[in-house]
């Protein structure tokens, strides 16, 4: 029986969601929009099939056909990022770097990485986190004046905690991120290097930002961002022996049976971003980030670091006297979808912040271009003066729903 008739209530949620997301501008800068071919990937009999282990080598018969799909994805994510060895495993990015953390280190060992709240990740060390709770965690920062990373404070930080292992990478961070430096740090102190490109995938696989394969010992990452697949993980790496670690601690590590049905959508999503029009797609994403985060700034929004070289742009929102909360529930009410986000020397608590996050990955993926950029901005700032002001959200919101109407999904 389809879901329509077996389960109206499940039904009619997805519809709405379906609803919301079409008529809806998506600026949270970790959302995109999947193709019909991974949609119904992950929606396939793969589902039903138990393959713990890996290909040709697993603890469950009937897995020819998921060996095969598996080895697609593991060859192509390979290609895609001119690695020599991967895992398409993890369930999540936050799974990926669990894995790749025990790969290389036993729980109580020190752990350096980027703070929460100065754009880091919750699996990079934070206290409430398994990374911060098996490990011995520690943080570095941005520099509050500028918001940029301080490679020389960073090192002087690794100096002082000496540890096992520096995590790089982020979830906040508005500019590119030099894995070189950082790879010279961990050869000072001895440590190994994880790279999170999780945000950046997109970018990295199409050569807009630089690549930390060969420079990081491990790389993790999720699909479902500037990638563009489904949601799930993928860790990377050029050292063999590495590699062997990795798998063992994925599985049996920290995971059981494989989601087969997300790993073929993640081989669907590698073969998409093969194609030389996903470099097209990662060109406009970047170019119309710039588009937003200039007018922005025109209207006097704060960006830290001063603008955006990548997908994503941190709003500071203390010149506009109002905190992260407020803004994203009266841009919600007008039709835009944004994250309050934690913004450098933030004094309000996550729940609240003084900041949002933005990105245009997945208004690209519908086609929206520059002048949609410009008047996304204006509106944003409209809403910024007219905080309460029901009247105007709902005018802005029919807007937002007929821009909408003219870039399907
Ligand atoms: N939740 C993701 C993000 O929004 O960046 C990170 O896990």
């Amino acid at each position: 029986m389809n879901l329509k008739n077996s389960d109206k209530e499940i039904f009619d949620s997805i519809a709405a969601e379906k609803d919301r997301q079409f008529y809806n501008l998506e600026l949270i800068a970790s959302e995109n929009y999947v193709s019909e071919a991974i949609l119904e990937a992950q929606g396939s009999v793969l589902t039903n099939k138990y393959a713990e282990g890996y290909p040709q080598k697993r603890y469950y018969g009937g897995c020819r056909e998921i060996d095969k799909s598996e080895t697609y994805a593991i060859e192509r994510v390979k290609k895609l990022f001119g690695a020599r060895f991967a895992n398409v495993q993890p369930h999540s990015g936050s799974q990926a770097n669990m894995a790749a953390y025990l790969a290389v280190a036993k729980p109580g060992d020190r752990i350096l990485g980027q703070s929460l709240n100065s754009g880091g990740h919750l699996s990079h060390g934070s206290k409430v986190s398994f990374s911060g709770i098996f490990f011995d965690a520690h943080s570095y920062g941005v520099n509050e004046k500028s918001g940029l990373i301080d490679y020389e404070e960073v090192l002087k930080i690794a100096r002082e905690v000496k540890p096992k292992v520096i995590m790089c990478g982020f979830s906040a961070y508005p500019r590119q991120i030099d894995f070189l430096s950082f790879r010279r740090i961990a050869d000072e102190l001895g440590a190994y290097l994880i790279a999170d490109i999780a945000h950046i995938a997109g970018l990295v696989a199409t050569g807009f930002h630089q690549s930390p394969i060969g420079i990081a010992d491990i790389i993790t990452t999720t699909t479902h961002k500037t990638l563009r697949g489904p949601r799930g993980g993928v860790i990377l790496t050029n050292d063999e022996k590495l590699a062997e670690k990795i798998d063992k601690a994925i599985f049996p590590g920290v995971q059981g049976g494989p989601l087969e049905h997300i790993i073929a959508a993640k081989a669907v999503c590698f073969r998409e971003a093969l194609e030389p029009n996903f470099k097209e797609y990662i060109a406009h994403v970047i170019g119309n980030m710039r588009v937003l985060a200039d007018t922005l700034d025109c209207f006097d929004f704060d960006l830290v670091t001063g603008g955006s070289d990548n997908h994503l742009a941190l709003i500071d929102l203390r010149n506009k006297k109002i905190s992260g909360l407020e803004f994203e529930c009266a841009l919600e009410k007008a039709g835009i979808t944004v994250n309050k986000n934690s913004v450098p020397g933030d004094d309000k608590p996550a729940t609240v912040t003084s900041g949002v996050r933005i990105g245009t990955a997945a208004i690209t993926t519908r086609g929206m271009g520059p002048a949609e950029m410009q008047r996304i901005a204006e509106m944003m700032n409209i809403v910024a003066d007219h905080i309460g002001d029901d009247k105007k959200m709902a005018e802005l919101k029919k807007e937002v729903r007929e821009m909408c109407a003219k870039f399907p999904i």
